[in-house]
């Protein structure tokens, strides 16, 4: 058991007096395992928290950054550049759909969309349509805890609290889960594409002369691994293309393999306007996020005297150095393993082995795209969220990593999973699953 204090440390997302009562501190990993303070081992079943999906510690990377921090250890963001960051734009957009051709670099996946939320009113005002301010995002979406992110973000429990403070101005259309018509569907839904046409609900309540964007993760994470019906992106691309409005991709998990493509706009046959992207950028080594924006967007914000600055926007550490170098390595990487095409093999297997899980205790609905996985229980009368947390917390004390949001349980593998590493994160689970009440 550790003996650091753990009392001053204020963490994230997380029941602190709960977790100080009985930590969970983690010492060192590598590649599929991390070790905790107590020296035990723990199986990864969520690639960190969705970012890590070539594994922990990748050497190359290590190099990478060791290498950079001794190099050129910060640079000057405004005004001046290194080498590293413009490297890592240009192998960005290679990867990217071909209408995307510049990038913006931020620290984090909020950032990112607090980033994208911006130029698209930037972007309407410098094309003479200053009314569109409009942003419109979707319900139990989730792009971050920023003001922005969490005025457009949908998840219930992140916005309770700041209801009164949410940035004016911003609506959302409906979500795409219903349990009665698609519960246990193998990758995208048949039904709900329909649920599309709610966004031109909003464009007849606000007119679309006032919409800026509308902003959605291609394949919801947070919210438990929400996969859009079959044709129902394409929906909403079309009444945006109809209506004049930015559609911006979340893609801080989808982006970098987690659903077998570099983009998830890439699989999934739809090209946003605008895509956010972190997590998987630099396999989650050193933080760092990123907006990619088509040409045309770009063109239209830089419309102005050139001594000028276009953008009145930035971060301290938009491009690190350090971060730039692991995002290169990690694309060499991804390139190096054919990580998006290990991840199509996989998928299959995850998929069939998730799904066995469904005549197990309170397991209501399971669904998956790509290597993420949800598999949602019913809550138990009176303590909602009960049981995804005791289940997170047998697979813990199995040793296995998953994570839990309220009573859905999430499931993230490494890219190069085998099939043994699935069947334990499942049967664990299974057994979990079993002891609960
Ligand atoms: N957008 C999306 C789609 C995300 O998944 C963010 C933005 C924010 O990124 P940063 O880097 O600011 O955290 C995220 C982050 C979970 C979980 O349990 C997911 C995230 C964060 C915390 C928990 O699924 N994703």
């Amino acid at each position: 058991m550790t003996t650091t204090n753990l009392e001053p440390y204020w963490m994230p997302f997380t029941a602190n007096r709960a977790f100080k009562k009985a930590p969970r501190v983690l010492h060192s990993a590598q590649g599929h395992y991390y070790t905790d303070a107590d020296g035990r081992t723990l199986l990864d079943g969520f690639s960190g928290l969705w970012t890590t999906g070539l594994g922990h510690c990748h050497p190359k990377i290590v190099a990478a950054v060791q290498a950079q921090v001794a190099t050129l250890d910060y640079a000057m963001a405004f005004q001046m550049g290194h080498n590293k960051a413009f490297e890592l734009a240009e192998k960005i957009i290679a990867i990217a759909p071909p209408e995307f051709t510049r990038v913006f670099f931020t620290n984090s996946g909020s950032e990112a969309a607090d980033t994208a939320l911006k130029m698209s009113i930037a972007y309407h005002r410098a094309r003479g349509e200053g009314n569109r301010t409009r942003l419109i995002g979707r319900e139990r979406g989730y792009h971050g805890v920023n003001f922005g992110g969490m005025s457009v973000g949908g998840m219930t429990a992140n916005r309770k609290v700041f209801s009164p403070v949410m940035i004016p101005g911003v609506d959302h259309i409906r979500h795409t889960h219903s349990l009665g018509d698609m519960a246990f569907s193998k990758g995208q839904p048949t039904w709900g594409t329909h649920l599309a046409d709610d966004l031109e609900r909003l464009v007849t309540l606000h007119d679309a002369s006032n919409i800026a964007a509308l902003i959605v993760e291609p394949v919801a994470g947070s919210a438990g691994v929400l996969v859009p019906p079959v044709g129902y992106l394409e929906r909403l691309r079309e009444t945006c293309d109809k209506h004049g409005i930015l559609l911006i991709f979340d893609e801080v998990i989808t982006a970098f393999g987690r659903i077998g493509a570099a983009f998830g706009a890439q699989r999934l046959g739809v090209t946003p306007d605008i895509i956010t992207v972190a997590k998987g950028l630099t396999n989650g080594v050193i933080p760092m996020g990123a907006v990619l924006v088509k040409e045309s967007v770009y063109q239209a914000l830089t419309n102005c005297p050139e001594n000028l600055i276009e953008l009145f926007h930035g971060y301290t550490y938009s491009g690190h150095p350090v971060a730039a170098a692991a995002g290169l390595a990690t694309l060499q990487c991804y390139d190096d393993e054919a990580t998006f095409v290990q991840v199509r093999n996989i998928e299959g297997v995850f998929e069939t082995l998730l799904h066995e899980l469904k005549a197990e205790p309170h397991v209501v609905d399971i669904r998956n795209f790509g290597l993420m996985g949800g598999i949602e229980l019913t809550s138990r009368v009176g303590s909602a969220g009960a049981r995804g947390t005791e289940a997170y917390l047998r697979c813990f004390a199995e040793g296995v990593v998953i994570r839990n949001t309220g009573d859905i349980i999430a499931l993230s593998p490494f890219f190069n999973s085998t099939e043994d590493e699935l069947i334990r994160i499942i049967d664990t689970v299974r057994r979990a699953l079993r002891a609960i009440d």
